[in-house]
């Protein structure tokens, strides 16, 4: 019993963490397709005991399709997410095709659940749903809580974004350069046309014309979106690091109403999908090891922004999953609402 879902991209990174939630959370559902492109369908997959065809992608797929969880990049979602919709299936979008399309809910479930109000499986109606950027979601998790209490009126973050984000290639990448120079040999360089292992570099998305690269301003807008605030004040620098799968960030606040550090840590305590790190004795923060694999987002290094007069700045450093939270888990989570 429960919906039947179809999967879009199942073969990637994200793909198969859709599968990982589904079955972790156990997640009910009636049937399952396994979509992918062409070099993929045929394949088989294993899930739940039961061995699946991976299918071609094509419009006739979403037929008595009720949920469909796209992560095949934005073109994919672009041609195939209005045609899944048209069939009555509602499309939970993890590219970011339709983010700022308005009347698109933008959705991170712990934070702004009211935007997907009326859409349920069963109304007859299909409906598309976006799944934030990783960086937002993992951003917005820690801060919205004290945004609620104290209002956030700017917001600095930096990032230090893991493999993950660029796939399963980049993933594999860093690891092949990481043994060819630990060997002595030249690094391959096919994904970011410079040396990854033992470095850093700013992020890899395009670079537009007012200097932001589009990760950075995702985070602008999507916040913005998510908040329903088109006064708050954000500005972003992302950059790629050598870490597997979780993201890290420093995010530091500046409220509208004081805000003391214990309060803030009480109020993090409390928030749903987080957990604290945060031992100062111990020299113990998050760290993107420690969250990989895991739900939670973790924070730590909370603090009184001391640049600042009174109780009106903190700053905070955040990790999470970028495959997990970042994407999988919480595009299932907007499924989950959906029942
Ligand atoms: C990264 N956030 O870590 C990117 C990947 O808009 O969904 C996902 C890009 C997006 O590189």
């Amino acid at each position: 019993n429960g919906p039947s879902i179809a999967i879009v991209g199942v073969t990637g990174a994200v793909g198969q963490e859709f599968l990982s939630v589904l079955s972790g959370r156990n997640f009910p559902y009636s049937s399952l397709k396994l979509l992918a492109s062409k070099r993929s369908a045929g394949k088989t997959q294993l899930f739940e005991n039961q061995q699946y065809t991976i299918q071609e992608l094509n419009e006739e797929c979403f037929d008595g399709v009720d949920i469909a969880l796209f992560s095949a990049g934005g073109s994919i979602s672009k041609k195939f997410g209005p045609i899944a919709v048209e069939k009555g299936t509602i499309v939970v979008d993890n590219s970011s095709a339709f983010r700022m399309v308005e009347g698109v809910p933008l959705v991170i479930p712990e934070v702004n659940p009211e935007a997907m109000e009326g859409i349920k499986v069963g109304s007859g109606r299909g409906g598309l749903i976006a799944n934030p950027n990783c960086s937002t979601i993992i951003c917005l998790m820690a801060a919205t809580p004290l945004h609620r209490r104290a209002k956030v009126t700017r917001m600095v973050v930096s990032t230090y974004q893991a493999a993950s984000g660029a796939g399963a290639a980049a993933m594999e990448e860093l690891l092949q350069q990481t043994r060819e120079v630990l060997e002595g040999q030249e690094p391959t360089c096919e994904i970011f046309n410079q040396q990854y292992a033992f470095n850093l570099f700013s992020h890899n998305a395009p670079i537009m014309s007012n200097g932001y690269n589009e990760e950075e301003m995702k985070l602008v807008k999507e916040t913005r979106k998510i908040w329903n605030n088109m006064d708050v004040k954000v500005t972003a620098t992302c950059i790629r690091v050598p870490v597997m799968r979780a993201h890290a960030e420093s995010v530091n606040l500046q409220f509208e109403n004081p805000l003391d550090e214990n309060t803030a840590r009480e109020i993090l305590s409390k928030a749903p999908g987080l957990v604290i790190v945060d031992d100062r004795s111990a020299n113990r923060f998050p760290t993107p090891l420690e969250v990989s694999n895991r739900d939670a987002v973790a924070v730590g290094r909370i603090r009184r922004d001391v640049s600042q007069e009174g109780d009106y700045g903190l700053d905070i450093f955040v990790c999470g999953d970028q495959i997990r939270k970042g994407a999988a888990l919480n595009a299932v989570q907007i499924a989950e609402m959906l029942l």
